[in-house]
Parts: C-alpha cells; sequence; structure tokens
C-alpha cells in the first residue's frame, strides 16, 4: 500500500514542509511540499537524510535509566511507567525540599513549546529556557530597541530584492530551503548580493561584491556607511523623517566615522564602502542588509545588530516590498489564531529567573526565551538560588554552552538530569533518564502557526507509526506532570486530541490539512501603509535610533566605538559556524551526513601556517584559556589572518553515539563562556586561541 502524508520537517528547526511517500509502512521518498511557495519540492541534505535518522539503529529506542557513573554511556532499558514514575518522584521530592524553581527546563524552540512552558508554570518554576539566546538573543533585543518587536516578529521578503548584504550570514551553507530559493530567484532576476565574512564561504563565492572584513569590526564599517549615507543624503528622507526619531543624534555620532577611518579598522577600502552607499541607496527600499545570526558574534553585538537595522531604516526597508515586513497573524485576516495551553491561568510565581533576566542585573534579554549560557553560572554558584534538576528537551546544554568542563562540573552538580532526546546525545548520556521521542516521521505535532505575509497555519503529521518504545514530547509531560498532580492543565489523551482543541474557533479542522498539508486564512499579502499606517510598538511609535528601551535600562544608544585590538603573540580569534551537511550537534551520527562531513578541521591562514611550521592536513593542537583540542589543519588563504575557524557540533562523547565519537573538536571544549550584558547573546568569537603541529 502507498500513501503520501503532508508534513514538516524537523531535521533542523526551521521546519520545511514536506510531503513524504510512506510504501508498505516504510518511508521511501522525502521531498518539499511542492504546493508551498518557495518550497518547489526541493529540501536540504538533511532533510534528506531524515530517512537515516527514522532508520538509524543507533537512536534511543525506549526508555532508560542509568546504571553506571554519569557518562559511563552504561543504561538499562526500562518500561515507561518505571521511567516515568521514577522521574515523578524524584521531581516530587525536588519540589518539595527546594520549591518548583529549581527545576528548570530548557530546549530548543518547537511547536510544543507552549507544553513545557505550560508544565513549568504549573510546578511554579520561572526557569524554563530556550536556545534563542544562544542563536539570536542580541538580534531580539537590538530589533525591540529600535521598531518595539522582536526579530522573530519580522521576515525578510527575499524573493523582490534589489541588493543584499550579508555580515557573515553564510546564507547557502547554513540554510533554509525556502530562503535560498527565495533568494536566487532573486539573484536570477538581477538582484545584487554583498557578503562580508573574514572567511571565504560557498555564499561569498556567490557574491557580486565580497570583503573579507577583519573580524569583529562590522560596526565600524556600518558606522562608515551610515556616515556616507547621511552625509551624501543617500537615506529616505520621506520615510525617516515620518518613521524615525533620533536621526541627528546618529548623525552627530557617525560624523567622525569616515570610510577613511573604517579602512584601518576593516581593512576594507575606502572607496569601496563609499561605492556600496552609493549602489545599495539606488534600489532603496528593496534592500536588505540581513540581521544575521551567528555571524559578529561579541560582546558588543547588540549595536552591530541595532547598527544594521538602522541601514534598513535609512533606506526605508522596514515594511517594504524587497525588504523586511512584520508578520501579519490571523486577526489581519478577521481570523482566529490557535489555543496554546499557556493561555490557561496559572499559580503565581514570586521567585526571579535563574538567569536573573528580567531583574535589573539582566534587564533587557527577552524573558520569552531567557538566557542559557547563564545557567552553569546559576547552579556552580548557586545564585540567584540552588537549581537541583534539569530537563533538556531537545537541546544540549554541554554541546550548545562555551566552556564544556565548566558546564560539566555545574550538571554534575543536580540531584535529577532528564533528557527528552531522539539521540544518545552528550547530555542524554549525562542523564540520569533518558525518555525518547518519536521522531518527527513518527509523531503528530502542535500546529505550527506561521504569521507572515500571508497567516497560514501547517501540520507535522505521523508518516508511520513509531518504530521503537517513544512517544512524543507533549505526551512525555502530560504523563510527568500527572504524577506530580498538575495532570489538568494537559486537558488531552493523545496528539490528535490536542491539536483539535488547538483548532478550536478557528474554522479550520484536521481533515482541512489532508490534501496540501497546510490552510491560509487569506490569499494576498498583506503589507501596511508606509505613508500612514506602520505600527511600531517603541513609546514614541517611531523607530527608535535613540532608543527607549536601552537609556531606560541605564545603557546608551550611541556608545563610542572600541576599536578591535589586532591579534598578536602567536594568538588566533577563533570563529565556528556551520555546514550545509550537518544541524548544529544533532546530526553528526546520522549515517548518511557522517559519511560525508564525518568530522571539522581547522581553517588558518597560509601565511600564518607556514609561520609555524603547520602543513596543510597535518593535525595541530589548538588551545584556549578553556580547554584544547586536537584537530586537522586545513590551510588556505581563504581565511583571514587573524582568525581561525572551525564547524560548530563535532568532538561528540557520547559513546553510544558511534559514528561520532570523539569524531573532531567540540568548540564549546574551547569557547570560554562570554556575554554581551545588554543584547543577551553568547560572544562566541571572543575566545583566543594558539595553534602549534603536533
Ligand atoms: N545547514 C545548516 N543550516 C542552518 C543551521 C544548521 O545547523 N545547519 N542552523 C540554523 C540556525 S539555528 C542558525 S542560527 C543559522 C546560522 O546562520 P549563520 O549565522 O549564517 O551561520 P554560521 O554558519 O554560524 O556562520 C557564521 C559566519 O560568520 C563568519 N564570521 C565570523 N566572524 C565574523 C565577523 O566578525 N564578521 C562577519 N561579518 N562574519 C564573521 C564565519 O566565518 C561564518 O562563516 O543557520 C541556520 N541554518
Ligand atoms: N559553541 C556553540 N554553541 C552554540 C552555537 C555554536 O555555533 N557554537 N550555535 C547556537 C545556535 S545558533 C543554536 S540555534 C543552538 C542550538 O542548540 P541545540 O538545540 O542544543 O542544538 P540542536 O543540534 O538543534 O539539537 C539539540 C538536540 O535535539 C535532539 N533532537 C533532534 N530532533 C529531536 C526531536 O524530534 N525530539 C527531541 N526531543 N530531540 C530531538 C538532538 O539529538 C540534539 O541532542 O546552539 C547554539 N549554541
Ligand atoms: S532546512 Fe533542511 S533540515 Fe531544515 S527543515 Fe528545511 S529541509 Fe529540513
Ligand atoms: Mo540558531
Amino acid at each position: 500500500m502507498e500513501k503520501e502524508v503532508y508534513s514538516l520537517c524537523f531535521m533542523c528547526s526551521v521546519r520545511c514542509p514536506i510531503r513524504v511517500l510512506v510504501k508498505d509502512g516504510q518511508v521511501k521518498w522525502i521531498e518539499g511540499n511542492p504546493h508551498v511557495a518557495g518550497m518547489e519540492g526541493s529540501l536540504c541534505p538533511r532533510g534528506a537524510a531524515g530517512i537515516n535518522m527514522l532508520y538509524d539503529d543507533q537512536r534511543v529506542k525506549g526508555p532508560m535509566i542509568r546504571v553506571g557513573e554519569r557518562g559511563s554511556g552504561q543504561w538499562r532499558a526500562a518500561d515507561w511507567d518505571e521511567a516515568l514514575n521514577l522521574v515523578g518522584r524524584k521531581l516530587g521530592e525536588i519540589i518539595d525540599k527546594h520549591g518548583g524553581h529549581s527545576v528548570v527546563l530548557g530546549e530548543r524552540t518547537q511547536l510544543a513549546t507552549h507544553v513545557s512552558k505550560t508544565f513549568l508554570k504549573a510546578i511554579k518554576s520561572p526557569n524554563h529556557f530556550t536556545h534563542d539566546a544562544l542563536c539570536k538573543g542580541s538580534v531580539n533585543t537590538a530589533c525591540r530597541s529600535l521598531f518595539g518587536y522582536t526579530d522573530g516578529q519580522m521576515g525578510i521578503h527575499y524573493k523582490k530584492t534589489k541588493h543584499i548584504v550579508l555580515y557573515g550570514r553564510n546564507i547557502f551553507e547554513s540554510m533554509s530551503v525556502k530562503e535560498v530559493n527565495n533568494l536566487m530567484y532573486a539573484l536570477e532576476n538581477g538582484a545584487k548580493m554583498t557578503y562580508i565574512d573574514p572567511r571565504v564561504t560557498i555564499t561569498a563565492t556567490k557574491a557580486h561584491r565580497y570583503w573579507m572584513i577583519r573580524p569583529g569590526t562590522d560596526l565600524a564599517l556600518n558606522y562608515s556607511l551610515i556616515h556616507v549615507i547621511l552625509k551624501e543624503r543617500l537615506y529616505d528622507a520621506q520615510y525617516t523623517a515620518k518613521w524615525v526619531s533620533g536621526l541627528n543624534a546618529l548623525r552627530e555620532f557617525t560624523s567622525i566615522h569616515t570610510p577613511q577611518w573604517a579602512e584601518q579598522e576593516t581593512g576594507i577600502p575606502a572607496d569601496e564602502i563609499v561605492e556600496l552607499a552609493h549602489e545599495i541607496s539606488k534600489d532603496k527600499p528593496s534592500v536588505i542588509f540581513h540581521f544575521g545570526y551567528r555571524g559578529a558574534s561579541h560582546t558588543n553585538e547588540i549595536y552591530v545588530r541595532r547598527s544594521i537595522m538602522m541601514l534598513n531604516a535609512l533606506m526605508g526597508s522596514v515594511e517594504a516590498e524587497g525588504g523586511f515586513f512584520f508578520k501579519k497573524g490571523p486577526e489581519a485576516e478577521g481570523g482566529k489564531s490557535v489555543h496554546k495551553l499557556t493561555q490557561q491561568e496559572f499559580p503565581e510565581i514570586e521567585q526571579p529567573r535563574f538567569d536573573k533576566v528580567g531583574t535589573k542585573d539582566f534587564p533587557l534579554p527577552d524573558p520569552n526565551h531567557g538566557v542559557a549560557q547563564m545557567l552553569p553560572h546559576a547552579i556552580l554558584n548557586k545564585d540567584p538560588y540552588p537549581i537541583k534538576a534539569l530537563i533538556a528537551y531537545r537541546f544540549d546544554p554541554l554541546m550548545s554552552i562555551p566552556d564544556y568542563k565548566n558546564n560539566l562540573k555545574a550538571i554534575n552538580e543536580l540531584d535529577l538530569i532528564v533528557a527528552i532526546d531522539v539521540n544518545y546525545s552528550d547530555i542524554a548520556d549525562y542523564a540520569d533518564v533518558i525518555l525518547p521521542e518519536s521522531t518527527y516521521l513518527e509523531r503528530t505535532d502542535c500546529i505550527q502557526q506561521a504569521n507572515g505575509l500571508k497567516p497560514q497555519l501547517f501540520l507535522r503529521k505521523q508518516t508511520i507509526s513509531p518504530r521503537y518504545d517513544t512517544y512524543e514530547g507533549a505526551i512525555i509531560l502530560k504523563q510527568i506532570g500527572e504524577r506530580l498532580g498538575i495532570g489538568s492543565y494537559f486537558p488531552y489523551n493523545n496528539m490528535d486530541d490536542l491539536v483539535k482543541w488547538q483548532l478550536e474557533g478557528t474554522g479550520f479542522s484536521m481533515e482541512d490539512f489532508k490534501s496540501k498539508g497546510f490552510v491560509s486564512y487569506g490569499s494576498k499579502q498583506i503589507f501596511w501603509d508606509r505613508k500612514q499606517g506602520l505600527k511600531f510598538k517603541t513609546p514614541s511609535g517611531k523607530i527608535e535610533f535613540k532608543s527607549s528601551l536601552l537609556e531606560d535600562a541605564g545603557f546608551e544608544s550611541f556608545p563610542a566605538y572600541q576599536p578591535v585590538p589586532v591579534t598578536s603573540n602567536g594568538k588566533f580569534r577563533l570563529t565556528v559556524g556551520r555546514t550545509a551537511l550537518h544541524t548544529h550537534v544533532a546530526t553528526q551520527n546520522n549515517a548518511y551526513l557522517n559519511y560525508i562531513v564525518p568530522e571539522n578541521s581547522l581553517w588558518i591562514n597560509v601565511k600564518k601556517a607556514e609561520e609555524l611550521g603547520i602543513q596543510d592536513g597535518a593535525w595541530v593542537e589548538i588551545t584556549s584559556k578553556a580547554g584544547s583540542g586536537r584537530i586537522k589543519a586545513k590551510v588556505t588563504d581563504l581565511i583571514h589572518p587573524e582568525t581561525v575557524f572551525m564547524l560548530h557540533g563535532f568532538g561528540h562523547r557520547a559513546k553510544n553515539a558511534k559514528r561520532s565519537y570523539k569524531k573532531g573538536v567540540m568548540d564549546t571544549m574551547l569557547q570560554e563562556n562570554l556575554t554581551d550584558k545588554i543584547g543577551g547573546s553568547p560572544a562566541l568569537h571572543d575566545t583566543f586561541v594558539t595553534v602549534k603541529p603536533v
């Protein structure tokens, strides 16, 4: 028997719509959903490798209870009742003794996030955190400081853009299928692409203009671009007059930041900076200065992101075709949003968050996701109070928070670690109990409400029954909840119940997703009226260059630029990033992806390698304040001499993930745990290393 099921990929968080061919109960083929604009049937390599994840015999096949030391990789299989009873009993004891706030749940934001938030609210813990701060915390804060919206509430209209500027936004490797397809469409129709990165990436090779910037100096470049744009009046004067506050303050501030000054700092020729300002302003407002994710990852990141978004505002590209737009929800079409479990009434929580977000110590990061990298500090220093239990739900603090050794020390202080994972991840390996989730191909998930130019709903639909003894995360949490006496917050028995409840009042039913995998609230794209109808949520109702969010919290809108010293004494700035073949720390043990990219290597500039006596392909030792590792060198002139680069996600220590075990070096083994104290992102690129041949 053959059937086609529409669903959502989950080999990464993008959740591309897919069509899955199932034959005799086996998944035979996965492709992009052809009915979805921008997918055109395509998938990325990781999406195609979903089949290998499903049929991987090295994944967690049923609940596991640890028998050896933490991290020994020794487990015994348990049935669900035993494992859940154990977790319920231990959590109950911890909550009784130390309060609900001693329980922390960290996850990668996903469709069932409203379920885990509900779980924590019900046990009176403020300590739900997501991966978001690690990914784009400062982007979020920067956008709120300017527009009153988070970056997540904004979208990018790639397809109609005329010029895109990418600051280490390696869009053709660190990808999302729709973004790539839409940008390719624009490029084929004449759009220009400027790419800025200390390293020549695949994206760099496709760009019209590539600048090998000195690492850490994007802010200087942007201040000089702003200087030229303001001095030569290249900005959209009508738009800024109506919608921007603080233009004069910005003009005054950037008056010293000439292109000649920036050339010294960035290594980019002054005349080329002027040329970009001229060229891009001709295409305004259909231009994009991409706010980026993990490119410029430094302690001043919020100001880099603000400078990028100020350039957009100067071009009038915020809420413009071919620029940025604010995502519209169902209400914009007279429809109703889906229900979330977090809309219930909960007991009041008195304690601050473990990361102190929302207090005067850490006022600005988004409390919706908190600041994950504060976890080791909170545990080790019992600051602000003791933390006793961690539930890691599709998130690996060991490999995703800088400073592995410190992370390990911290989690070893905990009385209970529970991992809800599909794989033997590194955190699962250190857990006391692993509660395995069914893979995305084996489960129906909560509804995805996709706000955007056209609000839509998508459904991840089970394609085959679970191959092993696994459950959906929303069912696992409900089951633990029942053992803690908070079962009434989870009013469903299975995923279909939950989805039906979410859809109540929207006018849509599960049946409506069958033919195409999604439903739409309307058919036209909604842009607000740029002349009168922009709805910024800042106190002034304008784009605040001079930001009340920042200044009310005691931070400057335009702090003086701090020059970036040239790295010396044999030191390199360590930079990291992704490959098109892997997702973060999740896919290195996938048979197919592991076969193509089994380990990482260290990119090092050819001249520096020569000085140090390092040959291409030879083993080197890389050392930082936090740790060291052995890795093969990739000697190349495609990287700036002040930095070395490695892929994130390798060097796994979990023994049961046999293909990835100890392959390559873990970046968190080297990185120090540093943070942009205003925006909330980690400063992943502020660790310095030495490299020597072995
Ligand atoms: N295949 C794949 N795609 C993904 C993901 C994945 O895991 N795999 N993850 C997704 C997620 S969650 C994210 S956040 C995005 C990340 O998307 P990106 O932020 O585009 O991804 P990275 O691969 O981290 O690329 C960072 C780049 O910044 C460069 N860089 C380092 N220092 C500087 C600097 O000072 N200035 C500039 N301009 N550049 C610098 C590095 O050389 C590197 O090429 O990717 C998404 N897409
Ligand atoms: N050092 C360092 N740290 C980083 C980064 C970096 O470049 N370097 N990048 C940052 C960025 S941009 C991001 S987005 C984060 C990502 O951080 P994480 O969320 O930790 O990374 P992922 O690899 O996406 O997935 C984590 C876990 O999810 C599990 N998993 C996969 N599918 C499922 C599923 O269906 N259900 C369940 N329950 N589990 C599943 C995987 O096995 C894996 O253990 O890391 C951030 N941290
Ligand atoms: S970008 Fe690739 S891995 Fe991520 S959801 Fe889309 S197809 Fe899947
Ligand atoms: Mo991310």
